[in-house]
């Protein structure tokens, strides 16, 4: 402990404990800091008047304490969470809750250049569907990457359940590097999970369609509509998803939810939730019931059991049909081959969270009051000796609910999703009661329950998806904030709770409001597993993982005309970029390569040619291509968008485009 930390630490006992009636540390070396302290500070009159001014009780000091982080102190988690319809992804700080990063994902991001230049366009362009470029998505699961069911740091997937697409961030720069379209499916949700290893991205569909996006009428939903479980390959090496590589097991048109995947005794295995196994399609000019109540009608709904080792043969048997490039287990063979099997789950479910030890799956019954707890073994032991109960009308077989559970804890109105802290806790998202539910795995007792603000959908646990959670915290993302903030029109900010677990009784120590959403799922991960860049090699490009052929180097640049191409060879480094007039004619194809000549930290410089819908952001050492079609004749300023140092404002040039016919 160096003097620093403990002069804090000495602080905060003095602060506390001149409050709360703690004692002090009664060591000699600490009594005389305190001393020291006592000699400018009467700290525990100046605290209580301090505390009677903003009105404060003990317990929000105590919280304060216990989050506060002065400058230049470091978070010992990092959160990255959803962001929604946003599209994008945030990286905040834990336990200070401080927005650390805006990470652009499936939307353009201007600050970082994403979406501005050639590179990044061709991420962005990787995730288009059909013939429409898609802008935005609704962002739900970050997952991070696993080795042996512990976070690794090394990359993030999300999936956008909108358009049924899985990105792929590599955590050495916080940059997204892939987006891969499912050409199957319309939506996606049990997403983006991974297996222990990270062999495999799990993207499964929420809305059943016919697969491939075909056409079929509502009166083929039985025949034509069908679900899809799509297991995409990761290649580490690459740090790319392997599309060839991947396949898909074709599902009941069940609406599946959220999915998990095994652990240690259950690795090999996917769970995935789902509901409307009435298979109601709506109707309502027509009189029939909305599917809100058509697909509410069931008892039990459907826990889908994947068996993925098994399909990973099926499909190198070549036991499967190929649907616009995806080789596909059929449902048919998934059923005969026990690939697929299902379970009854109680009532339109949500999530399906595989507990720590990989021994169970605690399923939320939104029409449900229990947290239900499946027996991992008795599924796989009935599985293995084919005993079934039934089938459903698809053929697939159904074990026996009261044969494959641990046991249920009523848990209150409306529970969602599961996490796990490191003493055999698991803690459940009330939504309906705006409470957090507090349980024991082993006695499957409720312990307790915490109101949160409100409307809770997941909440998230510090290393809360790994073999090995740390406890310490859960993070509440609360679908409303109704009266914890200043209003600001009718679209509340969302809130995210801190929540401290680390005692006998959960305690509340922090609102978070976010200002995009609608956020759903997040995971926790120590910062220490995190090992970012401060800076790239110089001409590497992030974009495409290598050292780019048009890198610049100081002294090269130079501009080149190959016809109307003209390809200007630039370099930035404080204050000016090399060369700063570009003159091109009307009509001319322009490629701009800029590469940072910076090796300093944090000395970016940003790119722009004003109207040409151009803004690159140019970190220590890195390359960038923007192509330009000089189709607006003028003079454009061209300049510096990062205010990098003192003669910042003169980082500039100019762009002149010769009208056709000028002399
Ligand atoms: S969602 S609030 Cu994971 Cu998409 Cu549950
Ligand atoms: Cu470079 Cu401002």
């Amino acid at each position: 402990m160096n003097q620093w930390t403990k002069r804090s630490l000495v602080m905060g006992t003095l602060l506390v404990g001149g409050v709360l009636g703690l004692s002090y540390c009664s060591n000699k070396a600490e009594q005389q800091i305190q001393q020291q302290e006592q000699g400018n500070l009467n700290a525990s009159a100046d605290l209580k008047t301090l505390m009677a001014a903003r009105n404060l009780t003990e317990g929000d000091v105590e919280a304060a304490l216990k989050t506060y982080t002065p400058t230049g102190k470091k978070d010992e988690y990092m959160i990255f969470a959803s962001g929604g319809q946003s599209g994008q992804v945030l990286a905040i700080g834990v336990p200070s809750m401080r927005l650390l990063k805006v990470i652009g994902v499936f939307t353009p991001e201007p600050w970082q250049g994403y979406g501005y230049g050639d590179d990044t366009n061709a991420i962005l362009a990787g995730g288009n569907q059909g013939t429409h470029k898609l802008t935005w998505a609704d962002v739900h699961h970050p997952n991070l990457s696993e080795t042996k069911g512990d976070y690794d740091g090394q990359y993030l997937f999300v999936n956008d359940k909108a358009n049924a697409r899985i990105a792929v961030v590599d955590l050495a720069d916080f940059a997204t590097k892939q987006i891969v379209a499912n050409p199957l499916v319309a939506s996606d949700h049990g997403g983006a999970f991974v297996t222990p290893n990270t062999d495999y991205v799990i993207e499964t569909s929420q809305y059943p369609a016919p697969l491939g996006r075909d056409y079929a009428p509502l009166s083929d939903y039985k025949a034509k509509y069908r679900g899809l479980a799509m297991f995409w390959k990761f290649d580490r090496t690459k740090g790319r998803i392997d599309p060839a590589a991947s396949f898909g097991v074709e599902l009941p048109p069940y609406s599946q939810d959220l999915a998990d995947a095994g652990k240690l005794v259950s690795d090999g295995w996917v769970f995935i939730g789902s509901w409307n196994t009435e298979m109601a399609t709506g109707g309502t000019l027509q009189g029939k019931p909305a599917i809100e109540s058509g697909a509410s009608q069931n008892d039990m709904d459907y826990l889908h059991i994947i068996d993925w080792k098994k399909a990973e043969q099926v499909v190198a048997a070549g036991k499967t049909t190929t649907m616009k490039g995806v080789k596909v287990i059929t449902l048919q063979t998934a059923a005969d081959e026990n690939v697929l099997t299902l379970v009854g789950e109680p009532k339109s479910p949500h999530g399906a969270d595989v507990t720590p030890d990989g021994t169970a799956i605690v399923v939320g019954g939104k029409l449900d009051t229990h947290g239900t707890v499946y027996e991992f073994s008795k599924i796989k032991d009935q599985i293995a000796a084919k005993k079934f109960e039934s089938k459903d009308e698809f053929g697939v077989p159904v074990l026996s609910f009261k044969d494959t559970i641990r046991g249920q804890v009523e848990l209150g109105l409306g529970p969602l999703h599961t996490v796990f802290d490191d003493k055999g806790n698991a803690y459940t998202s009330i939504f309906l009661e705006s409470k957090v539910a507090k349980w024991s795995l082993k006695d499957m007792k409720l312990i307790e329950k915490l109101s949160v603000h409100y409307n809770v959908g997941h909440i998230l646990a510090a290393e809360g998806d790994t073999v090995s959670p740390d406890g310490k915290y859960v993070v509440a993302m609360n679908k409303m904030s109704i009266d914890r903030f200043t209003g600001v029109g009718p679209l509340y900010p969302q809130n995210f709770q801190l929540i401290d677990i680390t005692g006998d009784k959960m305690k509340l120590l922090a609102d978070m409001p976010i200002g995009i959403g609608e956020p759903h799922y997040s995971q926790m991960i120590k910062t220490d597993k995190l090992k970012p860049l401060k800076m790239y090699t110089p001409g590497f490009n992030p974009a495409t993982g290598v050292k780019d052929p048009n890198a610049v180097e100081g002294g090269k640049e130079r501009i080149e005309r190959h016809g109307d191409v003209v390809d200007v060879y630039m370099t930035a480094v404080r204050s000016h970029f090399t060369p700063d007039q570009v003159e091109v004619n009307e009509g001319d194809t322009v490629n701009f390569h800029i590469t940072s000549l910076e090796q300093a930290e944090d000395q970016t410089h940003g790119f722009t040619v004003d109207m040409y819908n151009v803004n690159i952001s140019l970190e220590p050492g890195k390359h960038e291509n923007v192509t330009i079609k000089a189709d607006m004749p003028g003079v454009y300023p061209m300049y510096c968008t990062e205010f990098c140092s003192a003669l910042h404002l003169e980082m500039q040039g100019f762009f002149l485009v010769k009208p056709k016919g000028a002399k």
